[in-house]
């Protein structure tokens, strides 16, 4: 099945997602989808919690002159801004807009926030929707027009060095969250014609889709003095003069959870790390007429022994066992316990992995040894088998037809020469777009040449077709 396909099918029938709302771009959050998001968030937040970010909830709507104040931020986003413009049947003196993004919310309060050195660094984040008017194909979780779930983190320091510092604080911060749900990535410096609009430099990750195609999951700005001088976002230093803050700001959306489904997810549906799996073990009873009563009574006394180790589900649904399995197989329950008399007769239980879809059989006494060690074994198998999957498909390329050769299947690494005319050349000439060259930035480039121009290479550069 093509990818596009499987993954319309796996939201729809896992119940993650409906996508029937009558406004393109706009999508239902199922509860069990809500569940797996949440799980998501709170490892997110907690990891911005611990890296003294504060969270704050900034309206959604913004002024127009307000978000017009920065020049290149708006030439980037106009064609993709969603405005308010009556309340009720009269038109608005200011036109609102719903936020794309929000620096032009944020940063004018930042302005009468931040007084001396002594208010920074000022480290602040919230989790909100935000509007784009994509124009693009739009897509659940990748692309859509009400991002429902955009985190984006904002920063203001004294000096240069230290918004630097938070590049990579923020880079070791998404680097082990996306580890953590196994999501692979590599992280590049974005060309200067697809930066951040308003940004020095943009660091973004990407990851694949089975496709063959990169997603970007998540980016890190640098925005240098230019949001401060515009917004005016000064400080006192020590010495007692006036100087303008230093900022950087970070975002992820809905697109992790996409990547977190999409990269694990098999022909039988989704496959959950255990780490956000709404339940991570199912206890099915395989109910057999005379031993009814005493399978379920012990899968109760199961589940609640289980129940201190694990999140757990006991489906005594009157549905018969193999339904059950296919239901909970495509919901992607990590664990599934099968309990039936001969099990109990001999004391034990079957459990099935829904990664790598084997039974093996263990004592029930064992059992609340076994789960916790056995769900440790699929988060790290989901995420190893993740990583080599992905590194099977990052290639080295060292001519034009090379990477044409390979740019549909992954990402291509090549040689460039530094040039922005060859870098759209590229684009161009492989129907791919670049994604960057490597962060951290590396010694050597590993080709030696620009395939383009044939001058000798100054760095790695990275070229994909991308969603
Ligand atoms: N304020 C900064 C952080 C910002 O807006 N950056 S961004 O434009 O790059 O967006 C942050 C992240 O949101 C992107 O890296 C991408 O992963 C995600 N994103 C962007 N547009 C999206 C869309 N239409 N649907 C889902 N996710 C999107
Ligand atoms: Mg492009
Ligand atoms: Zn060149």
């Amino acid at each position: 099945m093509e990818f596009s396909e499987w993954y319309a099918e796996v939201l729809r029938s896992a119940e993650v997602m409906d996508v029937r709302y009558p406004v393109k771009g706009l999508y239902v959050w199922l509860p069990y989808g809500f569940e797996i998001r949440r799980r998501v968030i709170e490892r997110l937040r907690r990891r911005l919690r611990e890296t003294g970010h504060r969270e704050v909830l900034f309206p959604t709507l913004i002024p127009e002159t307000q978000l017009e104040r920065e020049s290149e931020h708006i030439a980037g986003f106009e064609d993709e801004v969603f405005w308010v413009t009556h309340g009720g049947l009269k038109e608005l003196d200011e036109k609102l807009a719903l936020r794309p993004t929000s620096e032009t919310a944020i940063y004018p309060m930042f302005a009468l926030w931040i007084r001396s050195h002594a208010d920074l660094p000022l480290k602040v984040f919230q989790i909100v929707n935000t509007f784009r008017y994509e124009t693009k194909h739009t897509r659940p979780l990748i692309r859509m027009r009400e991002i429902t779930t955009f985190k984006e983190a904002h920063t203001a320091h004294a000096t240069r060095e230290e918004a630097e510092e938070q590049v990579r604080e923020a880079f070791e911060l998404y680097s082990s969250f996306f580890e953590e749900l196994g999501v692979p990535y590599v992280a590049s410096v974005r060309p200067e014609w697809d930066k951040f609009p308003g940004a020095e430099y943009t660091v973004a990750f990407d990851t694949l889709m089975p496709d063959g195609r990169a997603l970007q999951i998540g980016t890190i700005h640098m925005l240098g003095q230019n949001f401060s001088r515009t917004f005016e976002v000064t400080f006192e230093t020590e010495e007692g003069e006036q100087e303008y803050a230093y900022m950087t700001c970070y975002g992820v959306s809905d697109r992790v959870v996409a990547s977190v489904i999409a990269i694990h997810g098999d022909e039988h549906g989704l496959v959950l790390p255990p780490d956000v799996a709404p339940y991570q073990v199912v206890i099915v009873p395989i109910l057999k007429k005379g031993v009814r009563k005493k399978i379920l009574r012990k899968a109760r006394e199961v589940r609640e022994e289980l129940s201190e180790v694990a999140r757990v589900k006991l489906d005594d649904r009157d549905v018969s066992p193999g339904r059950k399995f296919h239901y909970w197989e495509l919901k992607g329950v990590p664990l599934r316990v099968e309990l039936g008399a001969r099990e109990l007769e001999e004391g034990t239980a079957v459990v099935f992995r829904r990664d790598e879809l084997e039974r093996e059989t263990y004592s029930l006494s064992e059992l609340p040894d076994v789960v916790p060690r056995l769900l440790e074994e699929v988060q790290e198998n989901l995420r190893r088998r993740a990583w080599e999957r992905f590194e099977e498909r990052l290639h080295r390329a060292e001519s034009l037809e090379e990477v044409r050769e390979f740019v549909g299947e992954g990402i291509v690494e090549t040689g460039w020469c530094g040039s922005e005319e060859c870098g759209r050349r590229l684009e161009e000439e492989v129907e791919g777009d670049v994604l960057g060259t490597p962060y951290p930035e590396e010694r050597e480039p590993e080709v030696e040449r620009c395939p383009v121009c044939g001058e000798p290479a100054e760095r790695t550069i990275r070229v994909a077709k991308t969603y």
